[in-house]
């Protein structure tokens, strides 16, 4: 008998009644701490956020200098970091273990590495919160930190990593216990992409990681000091910070397929071209890295120019495709549901009340029309000079981690309540504008961080008026404005986040528990995807979406636009003859 077979005799599978799938109690225990893990961090991520965003408008400007970086600190890593990895991993578990019907083949090791991660964080926002270490997430020395904190960030880093370990394993279990038919689903192969990127993308962690470690120890060995190069520094760190962004991506975009066949049986159009663009994503997205590089002046023009144009437009490419199959597939899916009425029918009467679908269209948006078309327009050789370390920065990338993937998770939360924990949503009537709430003022904030950085407001940066300074910086008179703007969106977009908060601890705390008996009778509270749940494999060859098409042309025009006025923006800043 097989372990698989023994695990299975033992009661340690439960059939899921919705998906038919078999869950695995290990897997299913994993995902539901490590979702509470995030939830936890986000919760520490936003309250900094709020605070943080009082700060940034200039008219208020209510915290003291120091607290105003060190909840920057905090901030980014609760969310960037805590948050969005943690998410990661219950997605691992789901896609290697439950998707497959497969097994976590040793529960104790991935426990352990739970710990750990665990571990590392509460001590990493130990010494942020009691001030050892003020050196903003990316902590490029000379900034430096309690030896401590780099070792909360080790342990953080070598639990993800096993459990990027376990899920290759639990891949090989799956196929050798033959668990699921066929070739893996897309779904799972878009994780496995976001797990290789990440062993490479970790590998760089520790590489960068363990030398500032010692570094920070400022130990004597034989007459024999470690020390770190800055610029150094920030290349290897950057193999490590922008890649995981991939791994974001990556993940996001399986989110996308997996929602998209959950609420409305999405059509995967072409398998191979989805399955490429991930593959294109491994193989040049580390080189992509190069565009955070842009003004050091350690690198040739040469090396930066090839780096961020030709290669990692091959990564553009990939999102640019998935970009396109995603909303194709919903459009091919729709239609089959009946909506085949003009071009745009199918996106008219798509279940916008449901969470798990307007999160993610909203997010799909959000990534695409503004995520995207910033950052290549940033991430030129020539433009960057005129967005670098302005409010353009995190402007973009609000719009690609906030309003794209945390919007994605958040959408997928909703399903995750019904069938991992088994809670029927409360408020479900209220989680239906949550996506609005927090997509819209995720948007509205970052467009106006993005207008205040074309005026030359520096990202951060505690009091942009200078006051007591010798000299005197003045800003266009829009400045004020769009600062006040970007509070107005981060309030808004805080309270998005607080209800998301207060939806899921309270359904996993206080949610009904989900019987059958009232989800067949289509009593239960949850989201329409599971009440009735579309055929997930459709074989009809249709591959009409009209309306798709007309939406990329709308995104190259606007790509286009904004391309160009960024040149024409340029040219007025350098005049040359
Ligand atoms: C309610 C939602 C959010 C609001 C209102 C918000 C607001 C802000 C503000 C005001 C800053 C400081 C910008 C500066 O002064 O330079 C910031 C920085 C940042 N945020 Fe957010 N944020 C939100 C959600 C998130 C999420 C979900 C993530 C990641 C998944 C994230 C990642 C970051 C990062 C990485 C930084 C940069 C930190 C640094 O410069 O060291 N934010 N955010
Ligand atoms: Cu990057």
């Amino acid at each position: 008998m097989s372990a698989g077979t023994i695990a299975a005799a033992a009661g340690l599978f439960r059939t899921c009644p919705v998906t038919k799938l078999k869950v695995h109690r290990d897997a299913e225990l994993l995902v539901k701490v490590n979702a509470v893990a995030a939830v936890l961090a986000f919760t520490v991520g936003v309250s900094a956020a709020i605070l943080l965003v009082l700060t940034r408008w200039q008219a208020v400007h209510l915290l003291p200098a120091d607290w105003y970086y060190r909840l920057v600190t905090a901030h980014g890593l609760n969310m960037l970091i805590f948050f969005i990895i943690f998410f990661e991993m219950a997605i691992l578990y789901f896609a290697g273990a439950i998707m497959l019907n497969s097994r976590v083949p040793t529960p104790w090791l991935a426990w352990l590495s739970f710990g750990l991660m665990a571990v590392g964080a509460l001590l990493v926002d130990y010494l942020v919160f009691t001030g050892r270490a003020d050196v903003l997430f990316t902590s490029y020395p000379p900034l430096r930190a309690h030896p401590l904190y780099y070792l909360g960030i080790i342990l953080f880093a070598v639990g993800a990593l096993v459990v990027t370990g376990l899920f290759f394993a639990c891949l090989v279990v799956a196929r050798r216990e033959k668990t699921y038919e066929g070739s893996m689903p897309l779904v799972v192969f878009g994780a496995l992409t976001a797990a290789i990127i990440s062993v490479v993308t970790l590998v760089h962690g520790a590489i960068i990681y363990i030398p500032t470690f010692l570094w920070s120890l400022d130990l004597e060995i034989f007459g024999w000091k470690a020390n770190v190069d800055a610029q150094v520094y920030r290349m290897i760190w950057w193999a490590l910070g922008h890649s995981s962004q991939q791994i974001n991506v990556a993940a996001m975009v399986s989110v996308w397929y997996l929602l998209g066949g959950i609420t409305v049986g999405a059509v995967v159009i072409n398998e191979k071209i989805s399955r490429t663009a991930f593959v294109l994503y491994i193989l040049f997205i580390n080189l992509a890295s190069a565009h955070h590089l842009l003004v050091d002046p350690g690198f040739g023009p040469g090396w930066k120019i090839w780096n961020t144009s030709y290669f990692m437009y091959l990564a553009v490419l990939a999102s640019m495709i998935h970009g396109f199959t995603v909303p194709a597939g919903v459009e091919v899916g729709q239609r089959l549901n009946g909506f085949v009425k003009g071009t745009f029918e199918w996106l008219r009467k798509a279940p916008w009340s449901d969470p798990g679908f307007s999160g993610m269209f909203l997010s799909l948006i959000i990534f695409g029309f503004l995520g995207g078309v910033t950052g290549v327009t940033i991430g030129t050789e020539q433009i960057s000079i005129i967005a670098h370390n302005t409010l353009r920065v995190p402007g973009h990338f609000h719009t690609t981690v906030v309003g794209g993937t945390a919007l994605a998770f958040m959408a997928l939360t909703y399903y995750v309540i019904p069938l991992i924990f088994r809670r029927e949503v409360i408020w479900l009537k209220l989680a239906r504008y949550q996506p609005y709430l927090f997509g819209g003022g995720v948007t509205l904030f970052a467009v106006s961080m993005i207008v205040a950085g074309m005026f030359g407001v520096p990202r951060r940066h505690y009091d942009i008026s200078f006051t007591n300074a010798l000299f005197k910086v003045e800003y266009p008179p829009g400045a004020d404005l769009a600062l006040a703007f970007l509070a107005l969106g981060g309030i808004v977009a805080f309270l998005g986040g607080l209800l998301y908060i207060l939806i899921t601890v309270g359904s996993v705390f206080f949610g009904t528990p989900l019987t059958e008996e009232r989800l067949q009778k289509g009593l239960a509270s949850v989201p329409q995807g599971i009440l009735r749940l579309p055929p997930q494999e459709r074989k009809e060859e249709s591959h009409y979406a009209p309306g798709t098409v007309i939406l990329v042309f709308v995104f190259l025009a606007v790509f286009a636009i904004y391309y160009f006025t960024n040149w024409k923006m340029l040219s007025q800043v350098w005049q040359i003859g």
